[in-house]
């Protein structure tokens, strides 16, 4: 058995962290060989809605989980931790625009960022989960001095897998035979879901019309059917990104990522790109030729995260 691995979940008492949670404890992220503590923070009001979460956590006797941490501390529900979640968040409410909820989001990552700055293991890697999640990812790396940017990433692979199932159901074929797929950008409706460099072949029309207004709504379209928003393939994802960024891809995935400056993202954006995880890093994938609807597409969801950039830019270091 190899040394646990202590792992912070944030929002734990909500409905993805109901899924997510599961998953790790059960080995899904770190491996069958990797025992797991698990440090809970939520708010002080929902802690004790967490402790019973860890509760039914101890009750579904998983042989892999060790100590489970509940804490409404970031100090605490941070420390020393080498891989963090980053799930909690404010929910849009009635009436509040997109910069209300960029302003309490900001606070929240502000907060976190410093919070894993002081006390984190050197080597965290961190994914933000909670909405707007590129710009809060943005937020808590800025606020993360001592750490570097690309330790922090934002969650974009339920879009990848979204993309995905919509061309397995196309074409007939199963997800794991398409090769070079990815999503561009902000995890919004402005996201380009590219099939561009993809080894199958699909209807235009389908692509342009159906498929990419489908994925990049596909949230939308299950609160309306499910009567709340994605949770299980919420966590699903977020576990499929962890587990990529520590063992490494051979294909693409798609994970948002600081920018380096590729195909006209302003450098240090948290975009959406073509990756691969090689020795435990992100890379994005380099030396595309792009074709003007490419272009075009990429440029829109960009414009929004630079938008996006300039209303918290006094969160920014
Ligand atoms: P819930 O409202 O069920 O749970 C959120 C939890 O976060 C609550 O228990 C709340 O108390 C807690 N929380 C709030 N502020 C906190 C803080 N400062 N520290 C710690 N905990 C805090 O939401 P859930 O359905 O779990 O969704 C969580 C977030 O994921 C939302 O922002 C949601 O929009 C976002 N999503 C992101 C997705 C992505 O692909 N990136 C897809 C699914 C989801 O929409």
């Amino acid at each position: 058995m190899a040394q646990p691995i202590k792992v912070t979940v944030t929002g734990a008492a909500g409905n993805i962290a109901y899924s997510l949670l599961w998953r790790i404890a059960a080995g899904d992220v770190f491996g069958p060989e990797t025992p797991v503590e698990l440090q809970l923070l939520e708010i002080p009001d929902a802690v004790e809605a967490a402790q019973g979460v860890a509760m039914e956590l101890e009750d579904s006797a998983l042989p892999l989980l060790r100590e489970i941490t509940i804490t409404d501390d970031p100090a605490k529900g941070f420390a020393s931790t080498q891989a963090a979640f980053l799930v909690g968040s404010k929910p849009r409410t009635k009436g509040m625009e997109r910069s209300d909820l960029l302003e309490a989001n900001g606070a929240i990552f502000t907060e976190q960022g410093k919070a894993l700055n002081d006390v984190a293991a050197r080597n965290v890697r961190v994914l933000v989960v909670g909405n707007p999640a590129n710009t809060n990812a943005l937020i808590a790396a800025n606020n993360a001095p001592d750490l570097k940017p690309s330790q922090f990433n934002a969650l974009m692979r339920l879009d990848h897998n979204r993309t995905l199932s919509q061309l397995a159901k196309h074409t007939g074929k199963q997800t794991d035979e398409f090769t070079k797929v990815a999503v561009w950008g902000n995890h919004s409706a402005s996201q380009f879901p590219d099939l561009s460099f993809t080894n199958v072949d699909f209807d235009e029309k389908w692509y342009t019309e159906e498929m990419i207004p489908r994925v990049a709504k596909r949230g939308a379209e299950i609160i309306q059917v499910r009567g709340s928003s994605s949770a299980a393939s919420a966590a699903s994802a977020a576990v499929d990104h962890m587990r990529d960024w520590f063992n490494g891809t051979e294909d693409w995935r798609t994970a948002a990522v600081p920018s380096d400056g590729s195909y006209g993202v302003d450098e240090g954006l948290i975009c959406g790109f073509p990756t691969v995880a090689r020795n435990g890093e992100w890379e994005i994938v380099q030396g595309l030729e792009l074709n003007d609807f490419q272009r075009e597409r990429i440029e829109a969801s960009v414009q929004e995260l630079r938008e996006e950039r300039e209303a918290v830019k006094h969160l920014l270091r």
